[in-house]
């Protein structure tokens, strides 16, 4: 059976890679919720029934794991959603822990949309690393929106980085976190604007590694020695969806509906 991998758009594409660098062998589907991207902008109740309508649509696919890769959806919708499905659900988490191990300066700063930013997990989070660690949020409007139509370089982008980590470095930030699974794709400018004193991190890889940890404990991981199969659908009729996919993906791929 497959794992259902699913994000407000593109950004889950780079949980998703991990998840196929680690483990080759699993089936993936993925859902891209394209239609209704960004959810940062979205009430909690719109991104709870979004989630519960595509994990209904990975049950009827018999997957066998859900991995919402999405910070924003994990924030408004996991808590609800964990009780109602007996599958391993795994959601996103800033990557704060490894972040605050590896800050000299004690201070760090996690990009993000406002509604994780404003979530409790995010709340708890931060509460719970309080004592060890600075942390500066910074939401991050606009990026989302250029990821999901495949803008990952230009000026445009430059200098909405560039106005969002100028505040951080100001305050001696030298761990960048991102809290957006959209923000991966970015990394190599948030990167080269933050500068080499800089480390920029985020969550894929550990996700992969948790996800595989959770099939090992159920005993669910597929056991083969050819790669399995990637399906990608989103709700998304323009071709937009499937033309960022394939350039993200770096393969042309089939989308469907
Ligand atoms: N990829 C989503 C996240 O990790 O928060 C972006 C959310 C959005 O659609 N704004």
């Amino acid at each position: 059976n497959p794992i259902g991998v699913f994000d407000s758009g593109v950004g889950g594409l780079s949980v998703l890679r991990e998840i196929r660098k680690l483990l080759p062998e699993e089936d993936l589907l993925y859902v891209a919720d394209s239609a209704h991207a960004p959810y940062g902008d979205k009430s909690k109740e719109f991104i709870l029934e979004r989630s519960a309508t595509i994990v209904d649509f990975f049950v009827s696919q018999n997957v066998k794991a859900i991995v919402v890769a999405c910070n924003t959806a994990t924030g408004a919708a996991v808590k609800e959603l964990r009780p109602k499905y007996e599958l391993p659900m795994i959601a996103m988490e800033p990557a704060v822990k490894p972040a605050s191990e590896r800050s000299q300066t004690g201070i760090i700063g996690v990009l993000a949309t406002s509604r994780t930013i404003d979530s409790n997990n995010f709340q708890i989070l931060f509460a719970r690393f309080a004592d060890k660690v600075k942390i500066l949020p910074q939401a991050c409007p606009g990026l989302v929106e250029q990821v999901e139509r495949g803008n990952l370089n230009g000026d445009k982008i430059r200098t909405l980085i560039a106005q969002y980590i100028q505040p951080l470095l100001a305050q001696n930030v030298d761990v960048i976190v991102l809290g957006c699974t959209h923000y991966p794709f970015l990394a190599p400018i948030i990167q080269e604007l933050a500068g080499s004193s800089v480390t920029v991190i985020d969550s894929g890889s550990a996700i992969a590694r948790e996800l595989k940890s959770r099939l090992e404990k159920t005993t669910l991981l597929a056991n083969r020695p050819y790669p399995g199969a990637v399906q990608f659908w989103s709700s998304d009729e323009t071709g937009t969806a499937k033309r960022v996919i394939s350039q993200l993906w770096d393969a042309e791929i089939d989308v469907s509906n």
